[in-house]
């Protein structure tokens, strides 16, 4: 039963259709100040407040972006920001037809008692902080558990810690009247093979779901930001994205239960083509959500490398991100609509 009055439980209903219907995507574009720093650097732009903010102005104005992505992630930082017009993010935003979103997790920290597991923190203090955000013109929101495939892990305890926060996290939003982006990601590092990553995230997922019934969560106003099932990165196994994107949807067909908004993948360190191949894949089979995109270096990191800071390449890079969009929106399938409309 939901918590929410009805107007606001129709609403949130309403946006998550939003984000993820009409072949279009999310973009994840809310790194924390010290990652897009880093990465700024990395393609030689000097990394200011000024300087993040110019690189996020050039991807939300990129011509046509609404045609491609329903929504943009962005971090606190960019949120308060402005345009070089005046306008603020999040009115710019809605201008160009695009929902505001706003990652709301604080980081990852040790968890105690683990083998240098990690868990998310945000928590203190977090109504008080979407009310703020909702006032802002924030729609919805994202919070990203990092679990890693080791030896040893992950460990039931690390699993129920991630998935108690981003419950706690996921009805503090619909109380807010914020859409939640749940992201519980299960790393590509590691020499693991593919069924590796399929049984941890299959125990993520379980959690997460497990927590998410206990705490209320209205799943119709609820999106599931997953990682994709893959070998790791160091792994000599290679598999064809028919595989991957059965693997994948057997996955998420076993644990998510029914009327999920839908589903939006992370890319998670996956090569823009190699991201885009596997959703093409997933396309190909039946499933009871929606599949989208919710990618961030796999769309992004392209027109990063292209820009460089100079205001005289923003074009060239709007147009290396436009083609991207248009390749990932390309391959979704035409109907977005969830199936549970009682
Ligand atoms: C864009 O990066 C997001 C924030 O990262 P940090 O807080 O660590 O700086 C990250 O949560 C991102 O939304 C997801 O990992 C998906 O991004 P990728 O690049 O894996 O698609």
């Amino acid at each position: 039963m939901p918590i929410a009055p009805d107007a606001t439980t129709a609403a949130l209903h309403a946006t998550a259709r939003e984000l993820v219907a009409d072949r279009r995507g999310i973009l994840a574009a809310d790194e924390s100040i010290a990652t897009m720093s880093a990465r700024l650097e990395k393609a030689g732009v000097t990394p200011t407040g000024t300087g993040r903010r110019d690189y996020r102005e050039l991807l939300v104005t990129t011509p046509d972006l609404h045609e491609g992505v329903s929504g943009v992630i962005l971090c606190d930082e960019t949120l308060r920001q402005r345009l070089a017009d005046g306008r603020p993010f999040p009115r710019a935003l809605r201008d160009l037809g695009l929902l505001p979103g706003i990652k709301v997790d604080t980081g990852t920290t040790h968890l105690p008692g683990t083998a240098g597991e990690l868990v998310t923190e945000g928590l203190d203090g977090l109504p008080a902080r979407l009310a703020e955000y909702a006032e802002l013109g924030a729609r919805f929101a994202k919070w990203r558990a990092v679990i890693r495939i080791g030896e040893a892990t992950p460990s039931p305890w690390a699993l129920a810690a991630n998935a108690h926060a981003l419950a706690r996290y996921a009805s503090a939003c619909q109380a807010a009247g914020i859409v939640p982006v749940v992201e519980p990601e299960v790393l590509m590092d590691g020499a693991h093979p593919l069924s590796r990553c399929a049984s941890a995230t299959t125990d993520a997922l379980t959690a997460l779901f497990d927590a998410l019934r206990d705490a209320r969560v209205d799943l119709r106003g609820t999106v599931l930001k997953p990682n994709m099932v893959v070998p790791g990165d160091g792994s000599p196994q290679r598999c064809p994205p028919a595989a991957v994107a059965r693997a994948t949807v057997d996955v998420l067909g076993a644990v998510l239960p029914d009327g999920l908004a839908g589903v939006a993948f992370l890319s998670g360190g996956q090569a823009p083509e190699t991201a885009t191949a596997h959703l093409a894949a997933m396309q190909e089979i039946d499933t009871p959500w929606p599949l989208t995109f919710s990618f961030g270096r796999a769309l992004v990191s392209p027109a990063l490398l292209e820009w460089r800071g100079a205001p005289d390449r923003v074009a060239a890079a709007q147009a290396t991100l436009a083609r991207l969009v248009r390749r990932n929106a390309a391959v979704l399938r035409g109907s977005g609509a969830p199936l549970q409309t009682a």
